[in-house]
């Protein structure tokens, strides 16, 4: 039984010691509507390889676990309604009922791990939800990131999470979460969260090595580098606070609970803003993107030096 199966171009790439830099496939399937979503894959993928390194989009097709997808493969699974949303809990199920699946924060961390790759690039991770107190829903992402050795760019925790709560949660686990350039803690669609983040790094070379002093400490997890989105596609703090309010009632009064939770307040705030989430949405994975091929490329020289 073959657990994983790699794209020529990644294997190639690992191979070489050329820079490889993962993506998920939730935010395809789940995060943003079609086609937007198939045109952001693509963009994601060409603004990794402008960078030097090779992009390794994850997602389970028909029980296979692939890194690396074909255009082919990214415009199916753009496209269809039946994808599952796969995260720690439901991947192996997946694989072996021979489903397919794309891949949450926390699923596309461990099949990062699995094929060797380091650095992976996203829009926004799980976290805890508002009124966790009362739902307990809090993302796998968070303990994934406490276990699976793997530098996540991220614009930070989305608005419609407790951010407060989601940082508790990621000092408990050991997880280093990183502001790069700035000392405010981002909040995807905002360049600030209205709070200061735990640690700032202002260098890809830093961040890649802070990645490579843990594994030397022997410590397991990842770290969380929030990079915070262009100022010109920020909507601000203030903008989207009531917005943010509405979708949470909303999908309250809907009963939405689970892994609805998350698409359905996203798909709400879209609506809500006309659009503008999802352009500000869009920057700021393309950023990530941009950010993460250069730790992966830092993170391949000082491998070597070492
Ligand atoms: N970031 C986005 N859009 C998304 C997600 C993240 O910009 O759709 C997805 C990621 O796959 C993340 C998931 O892992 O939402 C979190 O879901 P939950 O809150 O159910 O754990
Ligand atoms: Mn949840």
């Amino acid at each position: 039984m073959t657990l994983f199966t790699t794209s020529p171009e990644v294997a190639g790439a690992l191979e070489n010691g050329t820079p490889v830099v993962a993506l998920e496939s939730t935010i395809i399937t789940h995060g943003m509507p079609y086609p937007q979503n198939l045109e952001v894959a693509r963009q994601v993928e060409g603004d990794i390889r402008k960078g030097g390194a090779v992009p390794a989009t994850m997602a389970v097709i028909d029980g296979v676990l692939h890194v690396g997808l074909t255009d082919a493969q990214l415009e199916a699974l753009a496209q269809s309604k039946k994808v599952a949303k796969l995260s720690r809990a439901d991947m192996a199920v997946c694989m072996a009922t021979g489903g397919t699946g794309a891949t949450t924060v926390a699923a596309t961390m461990i099949a990062a791990r699995i094929a060797g790759i380091s650095v992976f690039a996203t829009g926004g991770i799980g976290g805890v939800h508002k009124g966790a107190e009362h739902s307990f829903d809090i993302s796998a992402d968070l303990l994934e990131l406490a276990q699976t050795p793997v530098t996540v760019v991220a614009a930070g925790a989305k608005a419609i999470l407790d951010i407060p709560k989601t940082l508790e949660v990621l000092e408990t686990q050991g997880v280093p979460v990183i502001a790069y350039g700035q000392d405010d803690m981002p909040a995807f669609w905002s360049r600030s969260a209205g709070m200061t983040a735990p640690l700032r790094m202002d260098h890809a070379a830093d961040i890649a090595a802070a990645h490579l002093q843990r594994a030397a400490l022997g410590l397991p997890g990842g770290q969380l580098v929030v990079n915070p989105l262009p100022e010109a596609d920020e909507i601000d703090r203030a903008t989207l606070a009531p917005i943010i309010a509405q979708a949470t009632q909303d999908a309250e009064t809907h009963g939405i609970s689970g892994k609805g939770v998350t698409p359905y307040l996203l798909q709400r705030i879209f609506e809500l803003t006309d659009g503008r989430s999802l352009t500000a949405n869009i920057a700021l994975v393309r950023n990530n993107a941009r950010l993460a091929a250069q730790i992966a490329a830092e993170l391949g020289t000082r491998a070597t030096d070492a």
